[in-house]
């Protein structure tokens, strides 16, 4: 089954949106697989978002994402990836689809609340980032039939 790692960002446990955030991946129907609240490091922080060294925000990026903690999750299910992008909305708030969490709660990409994986292969690297083996859980759920044909 497809994993995605999601974050709520240092924003988002700030506003107190931990539970708003999961209560909508959960009433989607997708399944978490692993969660931890913590602090994020210079350095998981610098890989993390190695792709954006160089560019104009990668700094004040850097500092907001270690600036306080933040939940870091794995959530799985059928195409997690696209339908976590989805639940969370486009990048910047403004562009985001109403109904999603950056556009119902955001205003500035700066502080867009949460992160979701961007691809399959980044889902799968992002996860390994975050978490060790031993901190995903398997778990079977009644309604799993109900939810995944
Ligand atoms: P996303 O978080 O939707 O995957 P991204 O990977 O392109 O977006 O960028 C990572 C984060 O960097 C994003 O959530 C907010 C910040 N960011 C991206 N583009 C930005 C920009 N043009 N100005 C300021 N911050 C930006
Ligand atoms: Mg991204």
């Amino acid at each position: 089954m497809e994993k995605t790692f999601v974050m709520v960002k240092p924003d988002g446990v700030q506003r107190g949106l931990i539970g708003e955030v999961i209560a909508r991946l959960e009433r989607r129907g997708l399944k978490l697989a692993g969660a931890k609240f913590m602090r994020v490091g210079m350095e998981l922080a610098e890989t993390h978002y190695g792709i954006h060294k160089g560019k104009p925000f990668y700094e004040p990026l850097i500092n907001y994402i270690t600036s306080a903690p933040v939940m870091a999750m794995v959530w799985t299910g059928p195409n997690a990836v696209a339908a976590v992008r989805q639940t969370m909305g486009a990048t910047r708030p403004t562009e985001a689809a109403p109904g999603s969490v950056r556009h119902d709660f955001g205003l500035e990409v700066g502080r867009n609340l949460t992160h979701a994986s961007d691809s399959v292969e980044n889902g799968e690297a992002e996860v390994a980032l975050w978490f060790d083996e031993s901190e995903l859980v398997e778990w079977g759920r009644a309604i799993d039939e109900w939810v995944f044909e």
